[in-house]
């Protein structure tokens, strides 16, 4: 992810009621793979906290559901927020925890 830009979320699944939470909790960044990836700690590759909690991605019964009623969610990937270039977020889905990425911060 370019510095500056902003990185949207969209759960292309609400037409079968399928709720995606992504990303649902920050995780720590990691260049490693393996069973233990990625590690929800909540901090970036330099050690940063990083708060990325879209909530569940997709419609359902106000107040009950619980989810947002909205299929997308965006990230603003900019200095003012602590992102440096190098840095590493990784992110999983908190509904299913198989659904994982990463993103790289570019100058
Ligand atoms: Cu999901």
């Amino acid at each position: 992810m370019k510095l500056g830009s902003t990185l949207t979320f969209t759960n292309l699944d609400t037409g079968i009621d399928a709720w995606h939470t992504s990303p649902a909790v920050p995780i720590r960044a990691s260049e490693e793979t393996g069973a233990d990836f990625p590690v929800s700690d909540g901090t970036t590759s330099t050690g940063r906290s990083v708060d990325l909690d879209s909530g569940q991605l997709g419609y359902g019964v106000p107040g009950i559901s619980g989810v947002r009623n909205n299929a997308q969610w965006s990230v603003n990937v900019n200095s003012s927020d602590g992102y440096q270039p190098g840095e590493i977020v990784t992110f999983f889905c908190r509904v299913h925890p198989g659904m994982r990425g990463v993103f790289r911060v570019v100058q």
